[in-house]
């Protein structure tokens, strides 16, 4: 892979569920030596600092947690997300998932303005497709799928600049989705595969036509990366544990495939809560996993496409 200018910016948002911890990620990932894993492989790599909310005196609403300060996070990384994508490759650490109402509108507002259409990849258990309204947790982390692809019920919160149509997401690794939200989701056409389609296909064959079709419409990607798309067994450090995740190998698959389509352009690494960590292995192995998109390989040659 060429050498490219990497932006890694913090986003300690700790606001979008109740369980704190996630203020600390961005330093895990410094600690665990993320900088030092990108500039091995010749990568230019600059550390941003981390990102602070904006103020605002939107008052809070019942039944949804912590809305004025999710929406102060919003604006703000909004605005660190599109002049972020003006120097380099980013790479959001979280910080909470709640962070990509900000990151994913901010990039897709950068491509928009040279043209290029939006893509999303979001590897998750979750679909993140609720609104304030579908919300039965109140917890904020649930929703910025959603929000980013303009569907409504998102009252308080910014216009978006531009939207990400659902047909240019993906989701892959399903396992946790709430009524309201798959109702929600069957009325767009986002493609998302649950763990039955990962077990029954492969993950490439899940990934590889989406990656086909991002290159075929000159697309920006940016990929969202959540700590519980790999089992529990593997990477413990994240407050919403479902079992059934993608191996070590299948994360690794993901993103040397995508290291191989040279079509990423931003990455949200979210939900790493270090307080539930073993010996930094999660946080380790999210390192691991950005190196991988970002050229680390065993032998110096493309994966083999699945298909
Ligand atoms: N869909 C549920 C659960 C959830 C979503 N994202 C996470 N958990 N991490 C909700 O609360 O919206
Ligand atoms: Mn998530
Ligand atoms: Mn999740």
């Amino acid at each position: 892979m060429d050498s490219k200018s990497i932006v890694l910016v913090g986003a300690p948002m700790d606001c979008g569920k109740a369980r704190k911890g996630c203020l600390m990620g961005p330093d895990a990932y410094r600690t665990a030596g993320i900088a030092r894993a990108l500039t091995d492989l010749g990568h230019h790599v600059t550390d941003a600092g981390d990102v602070t909310p904006d103020a605002n005196d939107i008052p809070d609403r019942d039944g949804l947690i912590n809305l004025g300060e999710t929406i102060g996070w919003t604006t703000a990384l909004m605005r660190a997300a599109e002049s972020a994508m003006a120097t380099g490759l980013p790479i959001f650490m979280g910080g909470d998932h709640a962070l990509s109402l900000g990151t994913v509108p901010g990039v897709a507002a950068h491509a928009a303005k040279s043209g290029q259409p939006q893509f999303v990849l979001w590897l998750d258990a979750h679909s993140d497709f609720n609104t304030l309204e579908t919300t039965a947790s109140g917890n904020l982390h649930g929703t910025p799928l959603a929000y980013a692809t303009g569907q409504r019920g998102f009252e308080g919160f910014p216009d978006l600049p531009v939207t990400v149509p659902a047909s240019q997401t993906c989701i892959i690794g399903l396992r946790s989705v709430d009524l309201p939200e798959r109702a929600l989701m069957e009325q767009t056409d986002v493609r998302g595969y649950d763990m039955r389609a990962m077990d029954e296909h492969g993950v490439a064959a899940l990934l590889v036509p989406f990656l086909d079709d991002v290159a075929k419409a000159g697309g920006a990607l940016h990929v969202s990366l959540d700590v519980d798309f790999i089992d529990p067994t593997h990477a413990p450090a994240v407050g919403t544990t479902v079992p059934g995740g993608a191996t070590v190998r299948e994360a690794h698959l993901v993103m040397e495939l995508l290291c191989d389509s040279g079509l990423m352009t931003s990455l949200d690494l979210v939900e790493l809560n270090p307080m539930l960590d073993e010996r930094g292995r999660t946080a380790h192995l999210m390192v691991d996993l950005a190196a991988s998109a970002l050229g680390r390989r065993i032998f110096d040659r493309p994966t083999p496409r699945m298909m």
